[in-house]
């Protein structure tokens, strides 16, 4: 993490302009109470770092905290534009509308979506105020790149003052079928401001599809292959860029001296012969419910032997304030602590739970430490947590268990795959994971790698990039 340097500058101008609900840095106080800003490495700053640094890139998100009224600043050799939230609109504009109606909309309803005109009027207020930071930080002829869910208004919102632009879209999560997204009261406007794009990017072929589908049923948009005509005669398109990881950054630290040895006490700490890892956000739609319900089953009829093997499972909290997470939260531990109590001993639990967030070091630990990755999501845009297991074993040894309604699925043909809705098929799949013979598991393990080497972070943003404005076409090295 990089310390920030808090010089501020009031009317920063960009080439190159990333809009996203969250900005890449965090408040962190320092021992003697004084805060500072540093750069949270997540994947999406990874991947923009080099074309923001070429480019004279700004950043423009919301700090995390409310009511806070920020001056631009620069992280890390980025312009950072912070936009301000109330308490009132983080409730109905990111609790609410993001978090309550669109997530479980898009992610095949697996929660029911909940419809509130208000929620709707502050995503609404929310986004305009988004692009109005976006038209007044973006240089003449500049491209900008809007990001995900939270502000899918803001391509027409931007384009409407600022014709000029080159304007990006990437949705990060599902884009849902028209039977689902046709409950949206709001449906065509959410259509309206995507199309606002000149380039409209999903994580997969049939979220492209399922757009322009829409575009042409509901919109009377024309529509051809992947390219879309919008009334006033400007055409765009719509295509799939799965994003991916820093691979080489979880490699080298896996290769790490540290992580190695980090990973052996974790392995000692288990103290089991086979170890099963899951790791997610603490999120309805990545199949939790299913998954501990399936190990709690194979160790109770002893297809796993508590004594041989463990379920290593971490949920990142996430969301707490949102009621079906705090139910969620209340489900999965009353299930983890009942199969522990019934099948546990002094000393031996078959389910390892840690209700948490760890740093990346440790995560390449237990990644490393584990024998069969379980990732089984209900529905989920892409799922990365796949990827970096992969990336997390150069030895071309371990299994992922991999559901296939993950993005990934697509992607990574090779893994052990399951219908997690299909608690019986999951189980027997991870006893398959758990008992092929190495030389099987290290065929699908060396495809795997391959797949998710050749296709990491900076290819996706060089791909996106040079199909929205070829001469910016960064540099992947
Ligand atoms: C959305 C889409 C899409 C988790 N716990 C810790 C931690 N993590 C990191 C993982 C991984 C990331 O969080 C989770 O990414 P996923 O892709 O698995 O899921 P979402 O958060 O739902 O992300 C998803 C993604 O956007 C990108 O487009 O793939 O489909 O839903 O990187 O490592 N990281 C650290 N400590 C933790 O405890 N450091």
């Amino acid at each position: 993490m990089d310390d920030v340097n808090n010089e501020s500058k009031s009317n920063p101008q960009a080439s190159f302009v990333v809009v996203a609900n969250r900005l890449p840095v965090e408040q962190v106080t320092n021992d003697d109470g004084s805060t500072t800003w540093r750069t949270s490495p997540g994947g999406l700053v990874t991947a923009m770092e080099p074309v923001m640094k070429n480019q004279d890139g700004a950043w423009i998100g919301w700090s995390g905290a409310p009511g806070e009224k920020l001056d631009p600043f620069e992280a890390d050799d980025i312009k950072q534009v912070p936009v301000e939230l109330s308490q009132d609109e983080i409730n109905e504009y990111y609790e609410g509308f993001s978090n309550a109606t669109l997530w479980p909309l898009y992610h095949d309803s697996v929660a029911f979506p909940e419809y509130h005109r208000e929620w709707w009027d502050a995503y609404v207020k929310v986004n305009q105020r988004f692009a109005d930071a976006a038209a007044e930080v973006a240089e003449e002829g500049a491209t900008v790149w809007v990001q995900d869910y939270q502000l899918q208004l803001v391509p027409k919102m931007l384009r409407d003052v600022r014709p000029d632009l080159k304007i990006g879209f990437f949705l990060h999560i599902p884009f849902p079928p028209g039977e689902l997204f046709g409950q949206l009261p709001w449906r065509e406007r959410i259509l309206e401001g995507l199309a606002g794009a000149d380039l409209v990017g999903f994580q997969t072929p049939e979220g492209a599809a399922n757009f322009l589908r829409l575009l042409r049923t509901r919109m009377n948009y024309q529509v051809q292959r992947d390219t879309f005509t919008t009334p006033d005669g400007r055409r765009s398109r719509a295509r799939a860029y799965p994003i991916s990881i820093d691979v080489q950054m979880f490699e080298d630290l896996a290769r790490s001296p540290e992580v190695k040895a980090r990973a052996k006490e974790i392995r000692d700490d288990l103290d089991a012969k086979t170890v099963f890892f899951g790791v997610d956000r603490l999120d309805y739609t990545k199949g939790l419910r299913q998954r501990i319900r399936a190990f709690g089953e194979l160790f109770k009829s002893g297809e796993l032997d508590a004594d041989e093997a463990v379920f290593l499972q971490v949920a990142t909290p996430s969301r707490e304030r949102v009621e079906e997470y705090k139910r969620l939260r209340d489900d999965i531990e009353l299930l983890v602590g009942r199969i522990n109590g019934d099948m546990g001993r002094i000393g031996r639990s078959p389910i390892t739970y840690l209700h948490n967030t760890f740093p990346r070091s440790e995560m390449a630990a237990m990644y490393l430490a584990a024998d069969v990755m379980v990732v089984t999501p209900l529905r989920d845009g892409m799922n990365l947590v796949a990827k970096e297991y992969l990336a997390c074993r150069p030895n071309n040894d371990g299994a992922l268990v991999l559901s296939e309604f993950a993005g990934a699925a697509l992607e990574l043909k090779q893994a052990y795959m399951v219908n997690p809705y299909d608690i019986n098929g999951m189980k027997n799949t991870t006893l398959q994971a758990m008992n092929d013979t190495a030389a099987n598991k290290r065929r699908r393990m060396r495809a795997l790698r391959r797949q998710v080497v050749t296709h990491d972070i900076k290819k996706w943003a060089s791909d996106f990039l040079g199909d929205l404005d070829p001469d910016m076409k960064p540099d992947e090295g």
